[in-house]
């Protein structure tokens, strides 16, 4: 699949939130509902950075706008690939009744400079939004040759 590319959506800061699955939004008509599911941190090749993947599930009635990612271990951006080359993202659109996934091959977060990941181990990631609440999800981090969490979709 391919993120649209939307740049410059409002930067809202909020105090991250805790918990390791967390809805954000409510259950009215005309607010997002959204839910972070399959996020993991693929064990690093190469220790200077490691790319992080995960779906996003949007089942409210209005959209919602993917801000920022941040990672508890080093500087996380959002990126997409464009053939072999990385292009950044300033922000996705998360449809109402629809969601959002990156996987290897499309979208990933690129955390610079993680220190030691190892599997078992995990990474504190925290989505923004541009009207939810933050949610934050500690992503098991998954060895060079282990299958991804949730993989059978794909991606090449
Ligand atoms: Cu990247």
């Amino acid at each position: 699949m391919r993120a649209a590319l939307k740049v410059g959506a409002p930067a809202v800061v909020l105090a991250a939130g805790a918990g390791l699955l967390v809805w954000s939004g409510d259950a009215e008509a005309g607010t997002a509902r959204l839910a972070v599911r399959d996020a993991y941190v693929r064990e690093p090749a190469n220790p200077a950075e490691a790319a992080a993947y995960f779906r996003i599930g949007n089942t409210g009635r209005a959209d919602d706008t993917l801000t920022a990612v941040t990672a508890g271990t080093g500087r996380a951006s959002m990126h997409t690939s464009n053939g072999p080359k990385m292009v950044a993202l300033g922000s996705v659109p998360i449809p109402a009744r629809g969601s959002l996934e990156f996987s290897p091959g499309g979208g990933h977060v690129m955390i610079d400079d993680p220190g030691p990941l190892k599997p078992g181990g995990t990474v504190r990631l925290t989505f923004r939004f541009a009207k939810s609440a933050p949610i934050s999800v500690d992503a098991p981090v998954i060895g060079i040759g282990a299958e991804a969490p949730g993989a059978d979709e794909g991606g090449s």
